[in-house]
């Protein structure tokens, strides 16, 4: 279920400026050598992180200024927060990340246009009547929804996840909402020409979270569908954003590299853009003792991490959160030995982990792009 929405305090107070001390000290267990951010821009990718608007702490908007260059509302820009009621907008809490974007010279994602999945679609968006003519009304509200977030943000949004996980994993299909109903395929490709009409210069995205793990053969299948389709009806789509929530499905050790490659060859094929929008590593599968743990977790990124930087079409890469404190998992997921997860760079403690080295290490090994 969706987080409580952050209030406005919580917002003001974490993000804003003027809440921040005048000198910001550094991160008192700054990682050595160069940051994520340069390492990333010397082979041509940029690099990032999610943020929530709930978080206020000093040291974890540190470790973001010294690391991103890219920042991307976790769910801020979610319908569910947006317009939670009919005819309502709220933009405070996305206007709050914004701000901190813009204040630290970081390029900023959005996220996202048309979550086509019920589960986060706000109740009075369920029950909608879109009256005698639903293909017209349906149409009408979701331009008219793309057309004021896109304007809201303008040209500081560099890329948008247009559509987010629209494909059933166990169909392929595209999933059963109420625009579908009304719109049937239709509501994508609309989404995306609104898209382009009102953020004309942001790259558009479609974003799913299908994985290379066993079990997600349907899902791949069903992207690659979708892509296709959208090429085959000239529908405006940039790029393909591949979450990479690694381990999720409770894998980890379970890589298959060839289909994998197939099925990101197949996207490349039609000539999208790639990015990694969401990384993290589900540790559920790894033993409690910590370093065995981290090495695990750290030695599935370096490997997943290299197979997808190979890709010179990938030029955005973004951690779901920085640090394990703020990681979804840990409520998503929970260990069975009730320790916390350890999914991301730096560790409850805002101390850089094995994780941040295999990332450093794979942008090392990253050839140009
Ligand atoms: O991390 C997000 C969590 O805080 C929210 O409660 C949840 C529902 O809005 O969404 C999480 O982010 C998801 C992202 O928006 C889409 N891909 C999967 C992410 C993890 O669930």
């Amino acid at each position: 279920m969706p987080n409580p929405l952050p209030t406005r305090r919580h917002v003001l107070a974490g993000l804003s400026a003027a809440a921040l001390p005048a000198i910001v000290s550094p991160t008192a267990f700054a990682a050595t050598g160069p940051s994520l951010r340069a390492l990333a821009a010397e082979k041509g990718i940029l690099f990032g992180s999610a943020l929530s608007a709930r978080i206020s702490e000093a040291p974890y908007l540190d470790i973001l200024k010294a690391e991103c260059g890219l920042i991307v509302p976790e769910n801020e820009l979610k319908v569910y927060v947006i317009s939670s009621q009919p005819d309502r907008f709220n933009f405070a809490p996305g206007d709050a990340i914004a701000s901190f974007a813009r204040d630290n010279g970081m390029k900023m994602r959005g996220h996202t246009l048309l979550w086509n999945k019920v589960e986060f679609m706000p109740k009075w968006l369920l029950d909608i009547d879109f009256g005698s003519n639903p293909a017209r009304e349906a149409e009408r509200y979701l331009r008219d929804y793309i057309k004021r977030v896109c304007t809201h943000y303008g040209d500081q949004i560099i890329s948008w996840d247009v559509v987010n996980e629209t494909i059933d994993p166990k169909t392929g299909e595209i999933r059963d909402t109420p625009f579908t109903k009304a719109l049937g395929f239709d509501c994508i490709r609309i989404a995306f020409e609104a898209a382009r009409e009102y953020a004309p210069k942001a790259q558009l995205v479609y974003n799913d979270y299908m994985s290379w793990e066993r079990g997600n053969e349907t899902h791949r299948k069903g992207v690659l569908k979708l892509l296709e389709t959208l090429r085959a009806k000239n529908v405006p789509v940039d790029g393909f954003g591949i979450q990479s929530h690694i381990g999720n499905d409770g894998h980890i050790k379970e890589a298959q590299h060839e289909q994998w490659r197939a099925f990101i060859d197949g996207a490349v094929g039609m000539n999208y853009k790639l990015l990694i929008t969401e990384f993290d590593v589900n540790d559920k599968d790894l033993p409690t003792d910590t370093a065995a743990r981290d090495a695990g977790v750290a030695a599935a990124a370096k490997d997943y991490l290299d197979l997808m930087f190979s890709y010179k079409q990938l030029d955005q890469f973004l951690c779901w959160g920085m640090s394990d404190n703020h990681s979804w998992l840990q409520g998503w997921t929970p260990r069975t030995d009730k320790t916390p997860q350890r999914p991301t760079p730096y560790d409850a403690q805002y101390r850089p982990k094995p994780l941040r080295d295999a990332i450093a290490a794979a942008l090392k090994a990253a050839p140009k792009r």
